[in-house]
Protein backbone atom coordinates (compact mmCIF):
# COMPACT_ATOMS: atom_id res chain seq x y z
CA UNK A 1 0.00 0.00 0.00
CA UNK A 2 1.19 3.30 -0.86
CA UNK A 3 1.03 5.77 1.98
CA UNK A 4 -0.70 9.15 1.26
CA UNK A 5 1.81 12.09 1.99
CA UNK A 6 -0.45 15.48 1.75
CA UNK A 7 -3.33 15.55 3.74
CA UNK A 8 -6.39 17.69 3.33
CA UNK A 9 -8.52 19.31 6.50
CA UNK A 10 -11.34 18.00 7.15
CA UNK A 11 -12.87 21.81 8.65
CA UNK A 12 -11.40 25.14 8.64
CA UNK A 13 -12.54 27.74 11.10
CA UNK A 14 -11.18 31.20 10.55
CA UNK A 15 -8.60 29.75 8.16
CA UNK A 16 -7.51 27.24 11.09
CA UNK A 17 -6.79 23.94 8.73
CA UNK A 18 -8.55 21.06 10.91
CA UNK A 19 -7.37 17.86 10.34
CA UNK A 20 -9.76 15.12 12.12
CA UNK A 21 -8.40 11.76 12.75
CA UNK A 22 -5.48 12.05 10.57
CA UNK A 23 -3.42 10.19 12.72
CA UNK A 24 -4.72 6.41 13.40
CA UNK A 25 -4.37 4.64 16.61
CA UNK A 26 -1.07 3.06 15.62
CA UNK A 27 0.57 6.34 14.55
CA UNK A 28 -0.80 7.70 18.02
CA UNK A 29 0.88 5.22 20.13
CA UNK A 30 4.17 5.21 18.41
CA UNK A 31 4.48 8.87 18.81
CA UNK A 32 3.58 8.66 22.63
CA UNK A 33 6.23 6.09 22.54
CA UNK A 34 8.78 8.60 21.52
CA UNK A 35 7.78 11.26 23.75
CA UNK A 36 8.58 8.83 26.65
CA UNK A 37 12.02 9.00 25.25
CA UNK A 38 12.09 13.10 25.01
CA UNK A 39 10.89 13.09 28.35
CA UNK A 40 13.34 10.72 30.29
CA UNK A 41 15.94 12.81 28.53
CA UNK A 42 13.98 16.63 28.84
CA UNK A 43 12.16 16.33 31.88
CA UNK A 44 8.49 17.79 32.31
CA UNK A 45 8.88 21.27 33.85
CA UNK A 46 5.90 23.66 35.19
CA UNK A 47 6.73 26.87 33.84
CA UNK A 48 6.24 30.47 36.00
CA UNK A 49 5.10 33.13 34.28
CA UNK A 50 6.91 36.49 34.27
CA UNK A 51 5.00 37.87 36.41
CA UNK A 52 5.33 34.79 38.68
CA UNK A 53 2.31 32.95 38.16
CA UNK A 54 2.59 28.75 37.30
CA UNK A 55 1.18 28.05 34.24
CA UNK A 56 -1.34 24.95 34.51
CA UNK A 57 0.08 22.76 32.08
CA UNK A 58 4.02 20.75 32.27
CA UNK A 59 6.01 21.57 29.49
CA UNK A 60 9.04 20.47 27.86
CA UNK A 61 10.20 20.33 24.23
CA UNK A 62 12.60 18.65 21.26
CA UNK A 63 14.73 19.90 18.83
CA UNK A 64 17.65 22.80 18.23
CA UNK A 65 15.44 25.32 20.44
CA UNK A 66 13.04 24.78 23.07
CA UNK A 67 9.97 27.40 24.20
CA UNK A 68 10.60 28.48 27.75
CA UNK A 69 9.12 30.69 30.52
CA UNK A 70 10.13 32.23 34.18
CA UNK A 71 10.73 34.83 35.99
CA UNK A 72 13.01 36.81 32.73
CA UNK A 73 10.54 36.27 30.48
CA UNK A 74 9.51 34.26 27.31
CA UNK A 75 12.10 32.86 24.96
CA UNK A 76 13.12 30.53 23.13
CA UNK A 77 16.34 28.94 24.32
CA UNK A 78 18.95 26.10 23.26
CA UNK A 79 18.94 24.14 26.85
CA UNK A 80 16.34 23.13 29.37
CA UNK A 81 15.71 25.02 32.04
CA UNK A 82 17.57 22.64 34.18
CA UNK A 83 20.94 22.21 31.79
CA UNK A 84 21.66 20.24 28.84
CA UNK A 85 20.62 20.25 24.94
CA UNK A 86 16.95 19.14 23.99
CA UNK A 87 16.59 15.41 22.51
CA UNK A 88 15.80 15.44 18.86
CA UNK A 89 11.89 15.74 16.94
CA UNK A 90 11.14 12.30 17.04
CA UNK A 91 10.88 10.95 13.42
CA UNK A 92 7.76 9.97 14.11
CA UNK A 93 6.62 13.73 14.53
CA UNK A 94 8.56 15.34 11.85
CA UNK A 95 6.54 12.61 9.78
CA UNK A 96 3.34 14.99 10.45
CA UNK A 97 4.49 18.06 9.64
CA UNK A 98 5.58 16.59 5.99
CA UNK A 99 1.81 15.86 5.53
CA UNK A 100 -0.06 18.83 6.58
CA UNK A 101 3.23 21.29 5.88
CA UNK A 102 4.50 19.80 2.97
CA UNK A 103 5.88 23.49 1.45
CA UNK A 104 7.12 24.82 5.08
CA UNK A 105 11.02 24.73 6.31
CA UNK A 106 11.54 21.59 8.55
CA UNK A 107 10.40 22.89 12.19
CA UNK A 108 13.52 23.43 14.44
CA UNK A 109 11.37 23.22 17.54
CA UNK A 110 8.63 20.51 19.20
CA UNK A 111 7.39 22.01 22.38
CA UNK A 112 5.26 19.10 24.38
CA UNK A 113 2.64 20.46 26.85
CA UNK A 114 0.94 17.95 29.73
CA UNK A 115 -2.58 18.80 30.60
CA UNK A 116 -3.79 17.29 33.87
CA UNK A 117 -7.33 16.80 34.46
CA UNK A 118 -7.75 21.38 35.51
CA UNK A 119 -5.14 22.16 33.75
CA UNK A 120 -5.88 25.23 30.52
CA UNK A 121 -4.48 27.31 28.63
CA UNK A 122 -5.48 31.23 28.29
CA UNK A 123 -5.49 32.72 25.38
CA UNK A 124 -2.58 33.75 23.36
CA UNK A 125 -0.77 34.06 20.01
CA UNK A 126 2.22 32.15 19.01
CA UNK A 127 4.33 35.27 18.09
CA UNK A 128 7.78 34.49 19.38
CA UNK A 129 9.15 32.83 16.15
CA UNK A 130 11.24 34.34 13.48
CA UNK A 131 9.67 33.76 10.35
CA UNK A 132 5.49 34.21 10.35
CA UNK A 133 5.49 32.73 7.47
CA UNK A 134 5.73 29.58 8.46
CA UNK A 135 2.75 27.83 9.83
CA UNK A 136 2.63 26.66 13.76
CA UNK A 137 1.53 22.88 13.42
CA UNK A 138 -0.40 21.01 16.50
CA UNK A 139 -0.76 17.02 17.22
CA UNK A 140 -3.85 16.53 20.00
CA UNK A 141 -3.67 13.29 21.96
CA UNK A 142 -4.90 12.13 24.69
CA UNK A 143 -8.24 13.36 26.30
CA UNK A 144 -10.29 15.73 24.18
CA UNK A 145 -9.95 19.56 24.99
CA UNK A 146 -11.90 22.61 23.90
CA UNK A 147 -10.20 25.02 21.46
CA UNK A 148 -10.95 28.30 21.33
CA UNK A 149 -10.68 30.12 18.26
CA UNK A 150 -10.48 34.23 18.32
CA UNK A 151 -9.19 37.00 16.33
CA UNK A 152 -6.04 38.65 15.14
CA UNK A 153 -6.48 41.05 18.31
CA UNK A 154 -7.51 40.19 21.82
CA UNK A 155 -11.06 39.85 22.16
CA UNK A 156 -14.12 39.81 20.09
CA UNK A 157 -16.37 36.98 18.93
CA UNK A 158 -15.02 33.16 19.19
CA UNK A 159 -15.46 29.87 17.98
CA UNK A 160 -14.51 26.60 19.67
CA UNK A 161 -14.12 23.28 18.42
CA UNK A 162 -13.11 19.97 20.39
CA UNK A 163 -9.73 18.70 19.30
CA UNK A 164 -9.71 14.44 19.68
CA UNK A 165 -6.57 12.41 20.30
CA UNK A 166 -4.92 12.51 16.53
CA UNK A 167 -6.46 15.39 15.41
CA UNK A 168 -4.19 17.44 13.96
CA UNK A 169 -4.54 21.52 13.58
CA UNK A 170 -2.30 23.94 10.92
CA UNK A 171 -2.14 27.48 12.30
CA UNK A 172 -0.64 29.32 8.97
CA UNK A 173 -1.15 31.88 6.42
CA UNK A 174 -3.90 34.80 7.48
CA UNK A 175 -4.64 32.39 10.32
CA UNK A 176 -1.28 32.58 11.87
CA UNK A 177 -1.28 34.74 14.64
CA UNK A 178 -5.04 34.35 15.53
CA UNK A 179 -5.62 34.19 19.27
CA UNK A 180 -6.63 30.90 20.34
CA UNK A 181 -6.68 28.49 23.78
CA UNK A 182 -7.93 25.72 25.59
CA UNK A 183 -10.72 26.20 27.73
CA UNK A 184 -10.37 22.73 29.56
CA UNK A 185 -10.39 19.32 28.69
CA UNK A 186 -12.64 16.49 28.80
CA UNK A 187 -11.04 13.72 31.51
CA UNK A 188 -11.51 10.42 30.93
CA UNK A 189 -12.77 10.56 27.25
CA UNK A 190 -9.67 8.69 25.60
CA UNK A 191 -7.55 5.79 27.14
CA UNK A 192 -3.99 6.31 24.97
CA UNK A 193 -2.37 7.66 27.95
CA UNK A 194 -2.52 5.19 30.93
CA UNK A 195 -1.83 7.91 33.54
CA UNK A 196 -5.26 10.10 31.59
CA UNK A 197 -4.58 13.76 30.50
CA UNK A 198 -3.73 15.03 27.25
CA UNK A 199 -0.76 15.90 25.54
CA UNK A 200 -0.33 18.61 22.63
CA UNK A 201 2.56 18.93 20.23
CA UNK A 202 3.46 22.13 18.25
CA UNK A 203 5.91 22.03 15.71
CA UNK A 204 7.73 25.29 14.89
CA UNK A 205 10.14 27.34 12.83
CA UNK A 206 11.38 28.92 15.43
CA UNK A 207 14.52 30.61 14.14
C1 LIG B 1 -3.25 23.12 22.74
N1 LIG B 1 -2.41 24.76 21.29
O1 LIG B 1 -3.83 22.59 21.80
C2 LIG B 1 -2.71 24.49 22.62
N2 LIG B 1 -0.66 27.06 19.21
O2 LIG B 1 -3.11 22.56 23.83
C3 LIG B 1 -1.79 25.88 20.91
O3 LIG B 1 -1.51 26.75 21.70
C4 LIG B 1 -1.48 26.07 19.50
O4 LIG B 1 -2.85 24.28 18.76
C5 LIG B 1 -0.34 27.30 17.93
C6 LIG B 1 -0.83 26.55 16.91
C7 LIG B 1 -1.67 25.52 17.16
C8 LIG B 1 -2.02 25.25 18.48
FE1 LIG C 1 -0.50 28.40 20.82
Amino acid sequence: MVKKLEAKPTVTIRGVALFQGLLSPGEQVRIVDDLRDVARDAPFFRPVTSRGQQMSVRMTSAGAVGWVSDRRGYRYQETHPEGGQWPPIPESVRAVWARVAPGARAPDSCLVNFYAETARMGMHQDRDEADFDQPVVSISLGDDALFRIGNLTRGGKTESVWLRSGDVLVMGGAARLVFHGIDRIRPGSSTLLPEGGRINLTLRVAR
